[in-house]
């Protein structure tokens, strides 16, 4: 049992020494009222969680928050005196920039391989379901959504889209998309000629930054921060941009085939934060990013063989619910409770009420397999990349998906017998969400054109859009900034979208809902009360971000103008992962400025600091923003959106 009560914590430095840090209350940790309440319940459990850890791990390695520790090499670890006292260069003659910049291009390019792998995984799983659907093989995969199909041929430039037999567009579709992964000569990609708008590809052409393959540029990344290859911040951050573009197509990639394998999301209501856990059910909780299995897991859970199962257990129901973006996905497709955002997924199982854990891949704390077993909760992994000791492996495969599905199932089923219902605490916190705001679904609410929309940011009732994304990250009370960021920018006519564990956290806050509209400022109110959606639009998992870029394509070019003059914004208040660092990259490449809410370790070196905030705005139009307070976040965020109206000659 970790080492948390009551006040402080102690560390023991290096030196001897012992230091106490203050711990902080759960009110401090987290703004999520089911949150803190878990947090007391698992400090009475003796569970330790990532709140705890975070704590004793303070005090953080300085040179490491700084960016100034290498350990690419085995004459390291090394780190550089910041004060200009100690070592100024690693034992392999690296500084401080090149270190610094070398990190960055790591984060991106672990970043990109994650949403590359997970956007292969669904063309694979694509492909063979159109092999077998042409050979009328049965297969637990098909397409679900021939119009979006067409809608991506036509995109693509395959001739006859319309009218073309499915399954022939479908094996043209995947050549193309698989062609931007193994592609050897210089071209670019092919979804990134398709669905990027001119201006912008002139500009990644004059930058040289046009991404050749998804393979490619994470490759390239990782050989260019290889001991004695690219020493240059300035070449390495040139292709961070460039990897990250791949990591763009890649999430692109990754969520038009999603679409075309499950439905693209419509509008649809449900349930979020722990109070959705049942007392008298089978609680199920998926989690993770790729929805392969866990959609199968929720088509099963609701059909007649598993809930007799479920009642001949003595449970009255099965009840599905999700943590991370796996949530986000089930919940656009099928109404499916979200459990939480990345700080709950500890918190679920330490309710005592969850029969079965399942996690695919990404953000998943392997410290779950210790909470799971002071329960009867079975911690189920099922991805061959994703292995965690003391988890149960039951491995998803495409062609045995329904199968592995049915085993989870029953696993689960099987657990609800030995629920201790003594030790369950289910707090009673949820709110009410409604999300699956894919562009096909706005489009339509618009009345098949977004005329109304551009309409309504030229008058001024919309002021601005903002997409606010990424994590929770334990330096930061958990959803503090998701939540105080949102409502400040939909009081000031700020119309917010956006995914990942910020959707989520808005979600838990009553943002995704119609009564939040009355948060909104008066002439963002009349928009919102006549298009009936909430201020705070759920866009989707984080590989959805693409649906945020294409938005941002089309009203780029109704107004006529590029990315970069659109009065828009993006941030992510609490970012903690690889994938964020990259995907906030590809918004600035993309001519958005991106406000973080977290340092990221770059402070290190001035130069690159200077580049990411303040240079790189000269070379693609837009820039980082470092700003942890929220009020002086939305101030600035406020102004730019000012500014560029100004410049496009719209009224304020
Ligand atoms: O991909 S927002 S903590 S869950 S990395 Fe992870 Fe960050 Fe959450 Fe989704 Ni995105």
């Amino acid at each position: 049992m970790p080492r948390v009560g009551p006040r402080f914590c102690t560390v023991s430095l290096l030196r001897g020494e012992t230091v106490a840090f203050p711990i902080r209350k759960p009110e401090e940790k987290t703004v999520d009222k089911a949150a803190q309440l878990m947090i007391r319940r698992a400090e009475e459990l003796g569970i330790e969680t990532v709140y705890h850890r975070y704590e004793r791990m303070q005090p953080q390695c300085g040179f490491g928050l700084l960016g100034l520790c290498c350990w690419l090499c085995m004459m390291g670890p090394c780190r550089i005196d910041p004060f200009g006292v100690g070592p100024s260069k690693g034992v392999c003659g690296a500084n401080s920039d090149t270190m610094v910049a070398r990190r960055v291009l790591l984060h991106i390019a672990n970043g990109e391989a994650a949403h590359g792998e997970h956007a292969f995984h669904v063309l694979e799983t694509f492909k063979t379901a159109v092999e077998h659907s042409s050979k009328n093989l049965p297969f637990p995969y098909r397409i679900a959504d021939e119009k979006k199909l067409r809608a991506i041929a036509r995109k693509l430039g395959i001739p006859d889209a319309d009218t073309r037999p499915v399954l022939d567009l479908a094996i043209e579709v995947a050549k193309i998309v698989e062609e931007d992964f193994v592609r050897t000569t210089e071209e670019p990609l092919n979804l990134l000629k398709a669905y990027s708008i001119e201006k912008r590809k002139r500009t990644f052409e004059r930058l040289g930054i046009v991404p050749r393959s998804i393979w490619r540029e994470g490759f390239e990344s990782l050989h260019r921060i290889h001991v004695g290859v690219d020493a240059d911040y300035r070449s390495l951050l040139i292709h961070g941009l460039r990897t990250a573009l791949a990591d763009c197509y890649a999430m692109a990639a990754a969520t038009e085939l999603q679409d075309v394998l499950f439905g693209t999301p419509r509008p649809v209501e449900s349930y979020a934060n722990l109070g959705v856990l049942k007392q008298d059910e089978v609680n199920i909780v998926v989690h993770g990013h790729n929805p392969l299995l866990s959609m199968k897991v929720v088509e099963l859970a609701r059909s007649e063989e598993m809930l007799s199962l479920a009642k001949s257990v003595g449970a009255k129901g099965i009840n599905v619910c999700g943590i991370c973006c796996t949530a986000n996905e089930v919940l656009m497709r099928m109404g499916v409770p979200l459990a939480g955002n990345l700080l709950h997924q500890e918190l679920a199982l330490a309710t005592g009420a969850v029969e079965a854990m399942v996690v695919d891949y990404q953000c998943v704390m392997p410290s779950l397999a210790d909470i799971a077993g002071c329960f009867h909760t079975k911690l189920i992994t099922t991805m061959p990349v994703a292995r965690i000791p003391g988890a149960v492996h039951i491995e998803w495969k495409a062609e045995r998906a329904d199968e592995v599905a049915r085993e989870v199932l029953r696993l689960a089923i099987e657990g609800f017998r030995a629920r201790n219902r003594e030790r369950v605490f289910i707090p009673d916190v949820k709110s009410k969400v409604i999300a699956g705001f894919s562009v096909e679904v706005i489009l339509e609410a618009l009345g098949g054109t977004l005329a109304p929309l551009v309409e309504a940011v030229k008058r001024g009732d919309i002021r601005g859009i903002v997409g606010i994304v990424g994590c929770n990250n334990p330096k930061v009370p958990q959803d503090r900034g998701h939540v105080e960021l949102a409502r400040e920018l939909i009081s000031n006519d700020v119309l917010v979208v956006g995914t990942g564990c910020w959707a989520i956290a808005a979600a838990k806050a009553g943002l995704m809902t119609l009564e939040a509209q009355s948060m909104a400022g008066m002439r963002l109110r009349k928009v919102l009360e006549v298009l009936k959606i909430p201020p705070c639009l759920h866009m989707g998992s984080c590989v959805d971000n693409s649906r945020i870029l294409a938005a941002l394509n089309a009203i780029a070019d109704a107004l006529g103008v590029d990315i970069p003059d659109l009065p828009v914004f993006g941030s992510a208040p609490e970012a903690m992962s690889s994938k964020a660092v990259s995907i906030g990259t590809w918004f600035v490449a993309h001519g958005v400025n991106v406000h973080l809410g977290v340092v990221p370790p770059v402070l290190g070196s001035e130069v690159v600091t200077k580049l990411l905030t303040e240079d790189i705005a000269g070379l693609v139009g837009a820039r980082f923003v470092v700003e942890p307070d929220m009020k002086k976040a939305a101030e600035i965020i406020l102004e730019h959106i000012d500014q560029k109206r100004k410049a496009l000659g719209l009224p304020a």
